[in-house]
């Protein structure tokens, strides 16, 4: 990926910990690493096909003077994830906030953090089998697209199945949406928990009925996991209802684990269930 590069940025701002640096003042430098891809504005000379780094720089220094807060740590991680939404054609940053005369009482050069911030490509699987499931579904989509620092991207049609799994149950709606998040995999697990229990999900019957599911099945090329969530999903390579849709949207997308695109696990499980 292309770079814009922005180097030692100086900013005179009230951020730390003690006292007397929110009322003194102490010079603050600012490195930046911008990604984006730079070839189209390199052609034809066309800022508006680039990002204007005069602007980006405004924007660091007046959010850095117009607040004043304890740790260059927040200091980076807001001014990462607010260049993130103002320049849509920034893909991700690095971002270093230099602190050279941070009240430490030793002789010492600077002190700094830095930290890698970018937008996430997530495909979320939704499903519902009880109550208005259509109205179930059309709410998760909502919900959503009112997520902060979150775009709907795409939306497969939403289809029809048959109960998977063992558990005598209604059929199910079932698609699959496409978004771009700036959220880390564990934290849109919390969003969209939030967002089922806003369907009146009650969570009695594991693979019981369900107002609404919605299940993190790729982020980016990621492969984790934790006590909460595994991603890719565990089982998607097994589910036409996760399958089926996901081909509709990405069908060239590759597994990061098989190493097979969604059309040739489609296939695959197609042809074992004799469709
Ligand atoms: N979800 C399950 C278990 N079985 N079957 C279908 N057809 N659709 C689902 O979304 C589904 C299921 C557990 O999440
Ligand atoms: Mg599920
Ligand atoms: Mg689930």
């Amino acid at each position: 990926m292309d770079e814009i590069r922005i180097e030692n940025l100086e900013v005179y701002a009230y951020h730390g910990v003690f006292p007397e640096e929110n009322e003194k003042g102490q010079p603050f430098f600012v490195n930046m690493v911008l990604y984006a891809d730079l070839r189209a504005a390199g052609q034809t000379d066309e800022l508006t096909l680039s990002t204007h780094y005069g602007e980006v720089c405004h924007l660091v220094n007046d959010w850095m003077k117009g607040h004043t807060v304890k740790l260059i740590e927040t200091v980076a991680e807001t001014l990462a994830a607010e260049i993130l939404r103002s320049f849509p054609l920034v893909q991700a940053l690095d971002m270093e906030i230099r602190k050279p005369q941070a009240p430490i009482g030793l002789p010492f050069e600077t002190v700094s953090v830095k930290i890698h911030r970018g937008w996430h490509t997530v495909y979320v699987a939704m499903g519902s089998n009880m109550g208005e499931k259509d109205k179930y579904i059309q709410l998760g989509l909502e919900e959503l697209r009112a997520l902060p620092d979150t775009r709907v991207e795409a939306v497969s049609d939403i289809i029809v199945t048959k109960p998977y799994g063992g558990v005598e149950q209604d059929d199910f709606l079932n698609g699959v949406v496409r978004i771009k998040t700036l959220y880390t995999p564990e934290e849109l697990l919390v969003k969209l928990h939030e967002i089922e229990e806003k369907a009146e999900r009650k969570r009695t019957l594991r693979w019981g009925p369900r107002t609404l599911d919605l299940d993190i099945v790729f982020y980016d090329k990621l492969i984790y996991e934790s006590e909460t969530l595994i991603i890719p999903h565990v089982d998607m390579e097994n589910r036409d209802f996760v399958l089926k849709p996901m081909c509709q949207i990405a069908p060239n997308l590759r597994h990061p684990i098989l190493g097979k695109t969604m059309e040739q696990l489609c296939r695959e499980v197609c042809a074992q269930s004799g469709e």
